[in-house]
């Protein structure tokens, strides 16, 4: 195009600026890939800046956070709310641009990045995304066609998580996701064959990728070609390897020197000087608007317009899924959710992961774009929905998505679907794997989104596997995350209510914590109380003298200690507490009145690690240690966690024999 070369360089003398003016960011690698995003943005994104939420939208995730400095750029060029301004407060506190693109705090940002590989695994589900939404909704291609680009670096590649994400697009045939990877060869501590000598080529082509290769990154016909073939693929992902030069212009382009910080005012004017740019920092010509003008936001100003005529007709000609596209679009299901969990019959002597089951189906009936899986523990899980077929290339109608052996991935895969936007997902593992899913968790609690983990044995209680798959410090790591609700109900009842809660949140993650082992159903567990965090489930007899704090299965022996104390003439309250998030919420009077007594007469009580529960009892019964393969009622007894034992403690605490 006319000025391409002007207005690459205009993008790279605007990241030396910003960065420089900041005196903090990373101007290698957004150099090397200006002119891919230049490309990518004028030839090919269709995108309204207007409507930065429009759910047709191409969707563009930088893996390489890092290089938020381009995307802010390219965001100010392509007429998003992002002025100069904006630029200049790069990495200020309040700004709305942030060190790494923060989904939701800037116009245009569709995913958080900066977790180096993240981003390709969140690319996979917004990918997915499209085909599920285009599957479920009748003439759904005509609401859902657009592409995901992503752009990553060697770092994202060299992640593990890279591969799970690959091989499962590869696997689903994710023929619109389109990776560009900007191959500059060198990381933050020295080039990249200090840690890899890996065929990517060949690693993407083994997973069922098509790979294209741009031998010159400064060439924008050539990537501008690459990107049109990529866009034909029927049945492959893409990946297009474009080799560049990281810094390219600075005096120490090409080494780790400029990967991470400034160049500083000298060398700005020397690769200013070689760009052939003569203005001003933060100057940029009217050439390079007009050429963002009646490229990207034309383009996309008149495809959002076309697409409004195709919302219209849609909500009249298929009314009840136009209605529930327009509430979904932002993921708030609340509207079909029933309205009462209390009422369905509850079966006594269940394991939650089970009930967890029947609630999924349950609320599967009413949430038609509900859709998940597992990392191949559906079976033990009950993550699966029935008579639902499995989300295949043949088949993208099925809800029920095997996500392989690959948990990280999946947490991430979700968090992708859910920026999307049009559906509601929950993924299911071992509570001992939540490890596995941690940083995609975090993630998705910093990027506001309604996601669901279902994650099953959760203690010491599920017995043969041993303790390494036992879980101990799980519950205090998912309880230290912020803006995340773990769950831990104690029965039936209360696990239909967690489910419900879980659906009804729009912007914080749920963890939903269940047995594998047979629970009892208490008289009194209720919605009303999960949703409070914390409540009563078992009265004292008159006036309480000290109380059981409890959670999960643990509930169920609180209950039936309080009983051999009461028998003892020591009257005890027994208080469930399934979601320390939701009771942190109350006033601390609620929270007094439900606890009963005061703070150095309860115990809490969880098989699991004690941290976190000081808060709310001066002692704790917990399982701190690792625990042990054997039959599960007999570790849980080995490990004193019986009536009996607990009883005991309790009478040692209150010094009556
Ligand atoms: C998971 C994770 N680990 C480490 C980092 C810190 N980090 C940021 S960029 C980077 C090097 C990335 O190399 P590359 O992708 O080649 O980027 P470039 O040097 O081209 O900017 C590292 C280690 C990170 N952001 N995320």
């Amino acid at each position: 195009m006319k000025y391409d070369d002007l207005c690459v360089a205009a993008i790279r003398s605007m990241c030396l600026d910003i960065t420089n003016n900041a005196k903090s960011g990373h101007p290698g690698m957004a150099l090397s890939s200006a002119p891919i995003l230049y490309t990518l943005y004028t030839r090919h994104m269709v995108a309204d800046p207007y409507h930065p939420n429009w759910i047709n939208r191409d969707r563009f995730v930088l893996s390489a956070g890092h290089a938020s400095a381009l995307l802010y750029t390219l965001l100010h060029l392509s007429g998003y709310n992002v002025t100069k301004e904006d630029l200049k407060s790069f990495r200020k506190l309040g700004s709305i641009t942030p060190g790494h693109p923060e989904f939701g705090k800037t116009s245009g940002v569709d995913c958080t990045a900066g977790p180096l590989g993240q981003g390709i695994g969140q690319a996979v589900g917004l990918a997915m995304a499209e085909t599920i939404l285009q599957a479920r909704y009748p003439e759904g291609e005509k609401l859902f066609n657009h592409y995901t680009y992503c752009l990553c670096g060697d770092g994202c590649l060299e992640e593990g998580i890279s591969q799970e994400s690959i091989s499962f697009a590869g696997t689903q045939k994710l023929n619109k996701l389109i990776l560009i990877y900007d191959r500059n060869n060198v990381t933050l501590d020295g080039p990249l064959s200090d840690s890899s000598i890996e065929d990517t080529a060949g690693r993407f082509m083994s997973d069922g990728w098509d790979v294209i290769r741009v031998k010159d990154g400064n060439d924008c016909d050539l990537i501008d070609k690459a990107i049109s073939k990529a866009k034909e693929s029927e049945s492959h992902p893409t990946l297009i390897i474009v080799d560049t030069v990281i810094g390219y212009g600075t005096p120490n382009q090409g080494t780790h020197k400029v990967h991470g910080s400034p160049v500083g005012e000298a060398d700005a004017i020397k690769a200013k000087e070689f760009y052939h740019y003569d203005y001003a920092p933060f100057e940029i010509p009217d050439e390079v608007y007009l050429t963002f003008k009646s490229s990207f936001i034309d383009r996309g100003v008149k495809a959002f317009k076309a697409y409004e005529e195709v919302y219209k007709y849609y909500s009249s000609a298929h009314k009840e899924e136009g209605k529930l596209l327009e509430s979904t679009i932002h993921n708030d299901v609340s509207a079909y959710l029933l309205k009462d969990t209390d009422s369905i019959p509850a079966l006594d002597g269940e394991a939650t992961r089970v009930s967890s089951g029947h609630a999924l189906n349950i609320f599967a009936q009413e949430v038609k774009n509900l859709v998940g899986g597992s990392a191949d523990v559906a079976s033990s899980t009950e993550t699966r929905i029935k008579d639902e077929k499995t989300y295949l290339p043949d088949s993208r109608d099925g809800r029920n998505i095997n996500f392989g052996i690959r948990e990280f991935g999946m947490a991430s895969f979700q968090n992708g679907m859910l920026l999307h936007g049009g559906l509601r997902t929950y993924v299911g593992c071992f509570l001992v794997f939540s490890d596995y899913l941690k940083p995609a968790i975090r993630m998705a609690a910093l990027s506001h989104l309604p996601a669901i983990y279902v994650l099953t044995h959760d203690s010491i209680a599920l017995g043969e596997d041993g303790p390494t798959h036992q879980p101990i410090e799980h519950l205090a790591m998912l309880r230290s995350i912020p803006n995340v609700n773990v769950i831990r109900p104690c029965d039936q009842k209360e696990t239909f209510a967690a489910w419900k809660l879980a659906l009804e949140s729009t912007s914080t993650p749920t963890c939903l914590i269940l047995t594998r082992q047979k629970v009892a159903q208490n008289a009194d567990s209720s919605y009303a109380g999960v949703s409070k965090g914390g409540y009563v489930i078992s009265k004292e007899k008159e006036k309480a003298c000290f109380t059981i704090v409890a959670s999960g299965s643990e509930v169920g022996l609180a209950v039936q200690t309080q009983r051999l104390l009461i028998e003892d003439g020591i009257d005890v309250r027994v208080v469930s507490l399934p979601s320390m998030f939701l009771f942190n919420k109350n006033s601390e009077s609620y929270q007094d009145e439900i606890m009963g007594t005061s703070y150095d007469k309860r115990i809490a009580v969880e098989m699991l690690s004690s941290m976190g529960w000081n808060r709310y009892a001066k002692y704790t019964y917990c399982q701190d240690g690792f625990g042990a393969s054997g039959v599960g009622s007999e570790v849980t007894a080995f490990f004193k966690f019986t009536p009996a034992d607990l009883a005991n403690r309790i009478k040692d605490i209150l010094k009556v024999k």
